[in-house]
């Protein structure tokens, strides 16, 4: 009997380790700045074979593409390339969108040369009044197109969603009732107004949000015969939304209306993680913008303020590669930072975006990734950041890298809009 009773607590308590809620019960974010460990970030601009890149052309051909590779290995998984053209679907248009001031485009991406399945929609809104092709805004949405703005023409989405009630989401399902429920972080008429389009898609009809062992969204496209799920250096959820949004970039090419050659991509959070991993892989985004994307975006891991490796990895054990999980509690082992992810993207503008009351996603660990990154865009000729000290709140700093600290907490303001319209502007030359 005793012995018995003592094997089940073993094996509950095993149980329990597994499932990450011992470790969970106990974590509790830093927030004291003073009880930020020493660490050393690895240098950008030093190979592994330790010699020093002092050249564009050193960077190019032998320092980014390692950075990328480890990135890759060890972050976010490998990005596999598409299989083949994708097709189009234009769903619905019109020119006289949102009171005649926009031309709407809805149009479905099939993701594959020959399968209904799986697919994203893209909603597209233009300037009806500016001159085409029109420079873009492109972000992943949360739950769903049609939440982005009350406009009833757009469709509503039929993917799964997470359950959230103040969303109108039922039975993992959007209603009516969702219309326009995200629609304060979306400033479609302040964009449009400024002659930018918008275009968004929903992250989960890439990859739906939820650890199923990557049986459904994209990932199955590309499993090889036999394989079970992806390799430990093959992507997870942020690496699938990132191919998402190259393969609207796919589309936008195809747009006469859109200027390919000014598409900037933006994210929040999960998303602003996503971004920076679209923006650092494919250089046909011209500006990468992140806002408040935190540990595991912009932030560095090293620091080990509020959210950490290990705390991302136990709770969102789809998001990143399975390698990332050496790194919990163990992050002076990386061999990179997210210092290093914001230099990939360089010499192209880079912007992140913080939020005073965000301490969970460090603030400061995410203007550090920028200011580090910043000897890289020095290298190759851009005027590079400009700030050696976080500037005051709501005060934004903008060189070829650019950022701000805004009043409030973790969202998706007007200010941020209007501070990456300016930023946009300034290096559009508009
Ligand atoms: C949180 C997560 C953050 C951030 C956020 C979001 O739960 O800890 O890293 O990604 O979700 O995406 O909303």
């Amino acid at each position: 009997m005793h012995t018995s009773k003592s094997l089940i607590l073993v094996l509950i308590l095993i149980g329990s380790i597994q499932s990450g809620m011992v470790a969970e019960q106990k974590f509790e974010p830093n927030y004291d700045e003073s009880k930020v460990p020493d660490y050393t970030l690895p240098d950008p601009l030093i190979l592994s074979n330790g010699d020093k890149v002092i050249d564009t052309k050193t960077w190019n051909e032998k320092r980014r593409p390692e950075i990328l590779k480890l990135i890759a290995d060890q972050v976010y998984g490998k990005t596999p390339a598409r299989p083949g053209p994708l097709r189009y679907q234009v769903v619905e248009s019109s020119d006289e969108a949102l009171g005649g001031n926009a031309i709407r485009k809805q149009v479905r991406v099939f993701f594959t040369p020959d399968k209904a399945e799986p697919k994203m929609d893209l909603l597209i809104y233009l300037p009806k009044a500016a001159d085409k092709p029109v420079p873009l805004m492109i972000g992943l949405n949360f739950y769903g197109n049609h939440t982005i703005h009350s406009d009833p023409e757009i469709l509503l989405s039929e993917s799964w969603m997470r359950q959230n009630d103040d969303k109108g989401i039922v039975d993992n399902r959007a209603t009516e009732k969702s219309r326009g429920t995200s629609a304060s972080r979306w400033s479609v008429d302040l964009i449009l107004d400024r002659g930018y389009g918008l275009a968004t898609a929903y992250y989960g009809d890439i990859d739906p949000d939820f650890d199923d062992g990557f049986k459904n969204g994209i990932h199955p496209v590309f499993l090889k015969d036999g394989q079970e799920k992806p390799a430990p250096d093959e992507w997870g959820s942020i690496g699938a939304w990132a191919y998402g949004l190259s393969r609207a970039m796919d589309y936008f090419e195809e747009d006469e209306d859109i200027n390919q050659e000014q598409v900037a991509v933006m994210g929040h959070s999960r998303l602003g993680k996503s971004s920076l991993w679209a923006g650092a892989q494919d250089e046909r985004f011209a500006i990468t913008i992140s806002n408040d994307s935190g540990c595991g975006g912009a932030a560095l891991s090293m620091r080990r303020f509020g959210e950490t490796v290990g705390r991302i990895n136990r709770v969102f054990p789809h998001w990143f590669c399975d390698n990332f999980n050496t790194y919990n509690e163990n992050e002076d082992a990386l061999p990179v930072d997210h210092h290093m992810l914001i230099a990939l993207i360089a010499p192209r503008p880079a912007y992140v975006a913080s939020a005073v009351d965000d301490r969970w996603a460090d603030p400061k660990g995410e203007f550090l990734s920028v200011l580090h990154a910043e000897p890289v865009y020095k290298l190759l000729g851009t005027s590079g950041f400009g700030a050696t000290e976080m500037p005051e709140l709501d005060q934004p700093v903008m060189g070829t890298l650019g950022y701000h600290i805004r009043t409030g907490g973790h969202n998706v303001t007007d200010f941020d809009w209007k501070a990456y319209l300016d930023f946009a502007d300034e290096h559009f030359g508009r």
